[in-house]
């Protein structure tokens, strides 16, 4: 069944390098041409993702069952780390299989609320660093043939995302803490650390093969949007195989993205690849915000409170008004912003998580404007932020000032009006005669989170000097 839809994908790759050799070049200049033919080719590939501004992360295994406890003992860390945090034998670990049984998960309550959030995209982990599979993988060490509840979760999910609108798209591990190809680089007290491991020698290749039939089947029957690499630091995964993986994914998909860590040059969690390193389509800040816009396309990836995969005792959320004001800080800059929810071993998201989720989203049934398919900004006000797009400047006021005035940097554009989002009827007046433009706001902040002055001008927003 896999096999069969190969041809359509050989026939594509022809037919994108028809246009590339045919369609595009007319300078003979070959090397140039091909370089704009990849540039318009990763434009359009991108384009969703660009729009799209904002995603939903999951992160669910079988870490969801300990949720943060092992043998009585509160294990410090982010949750889904409990397996080498606590030093876990495999066979130990694998007993949490038999635990989990999620019969209150409802995929189309999940895509559901991620669209009421104002989130176009999900990100689910689909193998973590514990190796265990969210789909019905090839082995046995996945939700259909391990748990009670024996049934596949992602390919429900794929299809209430795809029904709500919604890319679904899929994290993957590189590194594996149960594949017997790879082996814990030390021992505490006897028991195994497994991060980083070891590849067992002689392994490697049967290894990267198995990870390649379960990425096949991502593409082909789950329909995955991205793939989202982690875990790639352990030094036997190298550019090189990020590399070649890369090139294979997109001859399987030629509209797959592919975030930076199937490389392995990643500048820690500040997230960008460094200067010559394999950056695939995107750079992944994790748990930070860029101080200043990059021109790059990145994402940064961020909990709610201090953990991906849910602990029963992580409660230090983070308010909404952090959160979507982390959502428009990340948009200024010209970023994505990927929100995670660890949901709970019964299938449901944390009551906290499910909470703030509905704040964002009435939040963003307001301004949303303001944030899809904007630009990074021209300049970052004490004030607070600003996004952009062809014919519009966003304000994002987070400290509403009591002058009743409102200043940005003259734009060299002409000014067609200016007005709330909350309240577009009621046009505000602009000053535009000076260095400033400055704008009559009214006397109170319409959001305490942040309230978005929409100015309408003549083409792209372009500072004056
Ligand atoms: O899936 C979530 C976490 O489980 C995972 N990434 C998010 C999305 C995560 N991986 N690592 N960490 C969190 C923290 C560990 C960072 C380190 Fe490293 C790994 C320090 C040294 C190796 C990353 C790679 C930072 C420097 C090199």
């Amino acid at each position: 069944m896999l096999g069969k839809r190969k041809p359509r994908v050989r026939l594509n790759c022809l037919l994108a390098i028809a246009a590339i050799v045919f369609g595009i070049c007319s300078n003979g200049a070959n090397v140039v041409c091909a370089q704009e033919a990849s540039k318009d080719s990763t434009d359009a590939r991108m384009q969703w993702w660009r729009e799209a501004r904002f995603g939903m992360f999951i992160h669910w295994g079988l870490y969801a069952v300990p949720a943060g406890e092992y043998q009585g003992r509160q294990i410090n860390g982010i949750g889904e780390w409990i397996m080498t945090h606590a030093n876990i034998p495999r066979d130990e670990y694998e007993k949490f299989a038999p635990q989990f049984n999620p019969v209150k998960f409802d995929a189309n309550e999940w895509a559901q609320m991620a669209k009421q959030a104002g989130m176009k995209y999900i990100v689910i982990t689909s193998k973590h660093h514990d190796g265990f599979c969210l789909f019905d993988s090839p082995g046995q060490y996945d939700i259909v043939d391990a748990t009670p509840y024996a049934k596949d979760i992602l390919k429900p999910l794929s299809a209430a995302c795809e029904q709500h609108d919604i890319k679904f798209c899929t994290y993957y591990s590189i590194m594996d803490w149960h594949h017997p190809s790879q082996l814990p680089d030390k021992f505490k007290e006897g028991k195994p650390v497994w991060n980083p491991t070891r590849i067992v020698e002689g392994q490697k290749e049967n290894y990267t093969n198995e990870m390649k039939a379960h990425l096949r089947i991502l593409i082909e029957d789950y329909k995955t949007h991205v793939l989202w690499f982690d875990g790639e630091w352990p030094k036997w995964w190298t550019d090189a195989d990020g590399q070649k993986l890369y090139s294979w994914l997109l001859e399987l998909n030629p509209k797959l993205i592919v975030n930076n860590r199937i490389g392995s040059g990643r500048a820690g969690m500040s997230g960008f690849s460094q200067k010559g390193s394999f950056a695939g389509d995107f750079g992944t800040p994790e748990q930070e915000i860029p101080a200043t816009g990059v021109t790059i396309d990145w994402e940064s990836c961020m909990t709610m409170n201090d953990t991906w995969g849910f602990k029963t005792n992580d409660k230090n959320w983070k308010s909404t008004e952090t959160l979507v004001r982390n959502l428009i800080d990340v948009a200024s800059k010209g970023g994505n912003y990927l929100l995670n929810i660890g949901p709970k071993a019964d299938g449901t998201f944390p009551k906290a998580s499910v909470e703030r989720l509905r704040g964002i989203g009435d939040w963003m049934s307001v301004n949303g404007e303001s944030v899809y398919d904007t630009k990074a900004a021209l300049f970052r006000p004490d004030w607070g932020r600003v996004t952009l797009k062809n014919g519009a400047l966003y304000l994002h006021v987070f400290d509403w000032p009591s002058s009743g005035k409102l200043t940005v940097p003259a734009l060299a554009n002409e000014l067609n009006g200016a007005a709330l989002l909350s309240a577009p009827e009621t046009a505000l007046a602009v000053d535009s005669s000076g260095e400033q433009w400055v704008i009559e706001i009214p006397p109170a902040a319409a959001d305490p989170i942040a309230t978005v002055i929409k100015i309408e001008v003549k083409g792209m927003p372009k500072l004056a000097k």
